[in-house]
């Protein structure tokens, strides 16, 4: 393949630490999702660059229990892999019993009960080997298949454990053996082994996810080890590149493609310009990778950019960011709920949305409020949709910027004493206040709008011709590094519904 030019991040909005794998010439990829249900969204891609989600990996509440959980816990980063016609999704779901495997023999389909691993840490990785095992009496070679997985917890202190797995059932086949301490960064993480040519290589992630994050690699011989570190390690930083548009790139996985050409997907932020805060989350990016001496070099020396350049293996086409659903059959599969929410809650047909909320509303730091949301994806965007006025009293129906139940705000409509009223509240930590509000009809609908860009959350509603700006809200108030010391998300539009029901018309999303 011809060198192209395409753009990074590849896959843009909050998708934190992919996994990537490839089956002939598909590429599937998973990343995390934390208290938001469906849980591990997989895309798919025939070019690396333009990814289709396609499914979840859990998709009930057996798989996914996050009821109660906070913010930024629940499901941590997973890995994909395939192995001889079956996919394996091993991940974390710290609000329940820890690490997991799931399968499926159709990635589009419904995948399997958890198969609970008893290893301990985060980031479990699953490595699958064929290997000759004697020889049957009439002298054919017999083959026996193993599955190793690795995760960054044991007895022994921060760093990689091995052992062997029953895939299917999460049974450990044999003790956890501590294989690496890393190579001196703080979080040892994100482990993946891989076996080429002659060497077994443990890519993992060291620094943190913050902005000393980082991919460093090892290699052995013995999958068990002792490991030898790469002379250039990091091969991956940005923690050196101040004011780099892109920061805290880590937390990769590496694949082959159809044509011998080696690439990287990895995490990283796009900080809001002059500052060390981002509100779109951790989101993916893509580099290609090069082999010197037996050892990766990614991307540009080890560096990341927006716009890159590599041997693709089909032709890429412009992002196309945008989102719209007009309610006409069922959900689109982009639409998250927030930890284990009704689903009945959410009916769309005809090309209406019906939320049935609860008492709660997006305030509850560890509830299920009604809220429907998708990822931001890009820093200005422009998202509409129409709302009716609610029928009862106390009802709110709405549109919301939202990060968590502390950091959120929102444009809503509610019936109250003397008439209806369209309100712009913010819940900036402990702080909450409706900042704006102004009359409308008791009767029939009225369009909502929030435009963002990097400096505000800007929020409109319109009765008649015109918009009308009501409020603004800064972009600052809603970023990761505002938010919480342990915070891994990022702003979803949303919209939801408190006590009563809320009907919408149609919403979109698009760049502006
Ligand atoms: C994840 C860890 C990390 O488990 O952040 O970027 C944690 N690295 O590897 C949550 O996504």
């Amino acid at each position: 393949m011809e060198m192209q030019t395409y753009q990074n991040p590849v896959i843009s909005g909050f998708n934190p630490d992919p996994s990537i794998c490839r089956v002939g010439e598909d590429f599937y990829l998973v990343t995390s999702s934390f208290e938001f249900f469906p849980g591990v969204p997989i895309y798919h891609s025939k070019n690396l660059v333009n990814w289709e989600l396609i499914n979840y990996c859990l998709t009930d509440e057996e798989q996914l229990r996050l009821k109660g959980c906070g913010p930024s816990d629940g499901i941590y980063a997973p890995t994909l892999r395939y192995w001889d016609g079956v996919w394996f999704m091993t991940v974390t779901n710290i609000s329940d019993k820890g690490n997991f495997i799931v399968h499926t023999r159709d990635i589009r389909g419904k995948w399997s009960a958890p198969g609970w691993v008893d290893q301990k840490g985060i980031d479990p990785s699953l490595y699958f080997e064929r290997s000759l095992c004697g020889h049957g009496e009439d002298g054919a070679p017999m083959y026996e298949d193993r599955a190793y997985f690795c995760s960054n917890g044991g007895e022994e202190g921060p760093g990689i454990y091995l052992c062997q797995v029953n895939p299917f059932t999460g049974e450990r086949l044999s003790a956890s053996r501590k294989i690496s301490a890393g190579c001196g960064g703080k979080a040892p993480e994100a482990p993946h082994i891989y076996r080429i040519g002659e060497y077994y290589y443990l890519m993992m992630a060291e620094g943190g996810t913050e902005y000393g994050h980082g991919i460093t690699m090892q290699r052995s011989r013995d999958i068990y080890g002792p490991y030898e570190a790469c002379p250039y390690n990091p091969v991956l930083t940005h923690r050196d590149a101040g004011g780099d548009p892109i920061q805290a790139v880590g937390h990769g996985d590496l694949t082959e493609d159809q044509n011998g050409n080696w690439w990287v997907v990895c995490l990283g932020i796009r900080p809001l310009e002059g500052s060390m805060l981002h509100n779109l989350g951790r989101e993916t990016f893509l580099a290609p990778v090069v082999w010197q001496d037996g050892w990766p070099v990614i991307g540009n020396n080890g560096r990341i950019a927006g716009q890159m350049q590599g041997p693709l293996p089909g032709m890429a086409l412009p992002a196309d960011r945008g989102f719209s659903d007009d309610f006409r059959t069922g959900l689109r599969l982009q639409w998250n709920t927030l930890r284990n929410h009704r689903a009945e809650d959410f009916q769309a047909e005809k090309g209406t949305l019906l939320i049935r909320g609860n008492e709660e509303d997006l305030d509850a730091f560890c509830g299920s409020p009604s809220f429907l949301g998708v990822r931001q994806p890009q820093f200005c965007i422009r998202a509409k949709t129409e709302v009716f006025v609610p029928r009862t009293d106390k009802t709110k129906a709405g549109m919301t910027a939202f990060y968590n139940g502390h950091f959120h705000y929102e444009i809503y409509v509610e019936k109250g004493e003397g008439g209806a009223y369209v309100n712009v509240r913010r819940r900036l930590f402990d702080l909450e206040m409706v900042t704006a509000r102004a009359a409308v009809s008791e009767e029939g609908s009225l369009e909502l709008k929030i435009e963002a860009d990097e400096d505000y959350y800007s929020f409109f509603y319109r009765t008649g011709e015109n918009w009308v700006l009501l409020d603004r809200g800064m972009t600052r108030g809603l970023t990761t590094e505002i938010t919480d010391t342990r915070s891994f998300t990022g702003v979803f539009i949303g919209l939801f519904a408190v006590e009563g029901e809320a009907k919408f018309c149609g919403f979109s999303l698009e760049e502006r």
